[in-house]
């Protein structure tokens, strides 16, 4: 039936608005939305993020906020960078699509595999693609399985990891994840999977460890692991995966002496480090890698995210020495790959990404000017707050931590939900920072300027002020 043509209507909402809640209405129906109570969300309404440039977002309503978490810790460069889009554009016109199962390559993926060697720790020349950071994980423990296969000793199979971890989704990753929240829907973990106590020294009171020293405590909590490994078997134990600093968990910056004891005990029993470089990789912690950070000599490395800013979908597993020797040496096809391993578009951009980052020396940027300078004004602008226990942080991250009683380093009691209260007040006032439980943290992106270090600092200072007025704290 033909519509009639009407005069239009001024008591309508402008065409903006009404997109708004066609894209809000359409979302509600259809979409649902990772790590989200669905529910709730279509009863509150989502966010339409339009646009973004630089720091910046924008919603559908025009409303601009400062992104104080590169995205999902990924935009390294920021938003907009017209390179990197001329880069993936120049890929999709030329090729943008073809795999390497069957004897071939392209420029990019071969480009990209050749950088990485160039720029990760010694002995790591040999790299495999894939589209995430769960899948690389996924992939890394099924090549450690192999690894340990091909050397003759199957019986080396449990994969260990730490208590508030964060590895990814997949079956394997989430089972290596060490967020508990993450297991009982989907009856996990596998077997297979170990866990041992983080490095988490600000929670060690809380933890029953008593007053303990940083430094006492992180030789404490590798040494717990040493104990774990004795328990299990060292025999039996195929790997340790872990995140240089663990971001999801709660931003946990190990104490000086944690991982010089961790790798001196995988050595001696012979155990695989995995360093899981998700967050940390691409200059995050002011290295390209936080394996030169912590001065780790991992087996195996995981990336994803920063490898391409977060411009494509694309992760990447580089082997060590022996892990590439043995698995480049095997006389045997490997079994594994995606159809998207090594896109050639998503190489492209991270190449580009790769280049940009150490043309314009970001990675240096972060350990020289820009990161001591965010980690100072951090310090400064919240370190005497009432409401903030801790300030930690390196290169471009940073946390600080909500609680009740500083002095004794104590949580506010989980239900009153202080991380949300302040998360949405930033929300509200144009800016994004991530609760983690009680945990406000920030990763900007790596060429924010000190300018806007200044504007984003003074949000999140107003944001947890407010927050500070509504528990009634002065
Ligand atoms: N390892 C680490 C260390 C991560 O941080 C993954 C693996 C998984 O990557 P993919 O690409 O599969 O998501 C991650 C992801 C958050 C948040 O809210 C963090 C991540 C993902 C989503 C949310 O902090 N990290």
């Amino acid at each position: 039936m033909a519509r009639a043509n009407k005069a239009p209507d001024k008591s309508r909402k402008p065409a903006s608005e009404r997109r708004t809640e066609q894209w809000r209405a359409l979302d509600a129906a259809h979409h649902i939305h990772p790590f989200t109570q669905t529910a709730a969300l279509v009863k509150e309404g989502v966010r339409v993020i339009t646009r973004a440039k630089g720091i910046y977002l924008w919603d559908s309503d025009g409303v601009k906020l400062i992104d104080g978490m590169s995205g999902l810790w990924c935009v390294q460069l920021g938003y907009g960078n017209k390179e990197l889009a001329s880069a993936g554009c120049e890929a999709l016109r030329t090729l943008p699509y073809y795999n390497h199962f069957f004897k071939t390559t392209n420029p990019w993926t071969a480009e990209l595999a050749g950088k990485l060697a160039s720029l990760l720790p010694e002995g790591h020349e040999r790299v495999l693609f894939a589209n995430s950071g769960s899948e690389a994980n996924d992939a890394a423990l099924k090549l450690i399985r192999y690894y340990w296969n091909l050397k003759g000793r199957p019986e080396k199979k449990i994969h260990l990891s730490r208590a508030l971890s964060y590895h990814g989704v997949t079956m394997a990753a989430a089972s290596l994840s060490g967020l508990t929240p993450m297991h009982p829907q989907w009856d996990l973990p596998l077997p297979g999977f170990a866990k041992v106590p983080a490095p988490y020294w600000y929670g060690a009171k809380a933890a029953g460890y008593g007053e303990i020293g940083p430094e006492e405590f992180g030789i404490l909590i590798a040494r717990e692991m040493e104990k774990t490994i004795r328990e299990i078997g060292p025999e039996r134990i195929a790997s340790f995966s872990a995140e240089p600093v663990q971001g999801a968990g709660g931003l946990i910056v190990p104490p000086a002496t944690y991982w010089p004891e961790v790798s001196r005990i995988c050595k001696e029993y012979d155990i695989l480090l995995h360093a899981d470089e998700v967050i940390t990789g691409f200059g995050r912690t002011g290295e390209w890698f936080g394996s030169f950070t912590y001065d780790l000599e991992p087996d195996i490395i995981t990336m994803a995210k920063g490898l391409s800013s977060g411009y494509q979908p694309i992760s990447a597993i580089s082997l060590g020495a022996r892990m590439g020797e043995a698995i480049a040496t095997a006389k045997e096809e490997l079994v594994h790959g995606y159809t998207y391993s090594g896109h050639p578009v998503a190489c492209a951009v991270a190449l580009k990404n790769l280049e940009v980052l150490e043309r314009d020396g970001i990675v240096a940027r972060v350990k020289e000017s820009i990161g001591p300078y965010f980690q100072r004004r951090v310090h400064e602008v919240f370190a005497d707050h009432p409401l903030i226990g801790e300030v930690r942080g390196i290169g471009m991250l940073a946390a600080m931590e909500l609680v009740e009683d500083k002095r004794e380093r104590r949580s506010f009691p989980r239900a009153r939900n202080v991380g949300t209260i302040c998360r949405d007040h930033c929300f509200a006032n144009g800016l994004v920072m991530r609760a983690i439980r009680d945990t406000m943290v920030l990763a900007p992106p790596l060429i924010i300027t000190q300018a806007e270090v200044e504007k984003l600092l003074a949000k999140a200072r107003h944001c947890i002020d407010l927050t500070a007025r509504d528990l009634g704290v002065s």
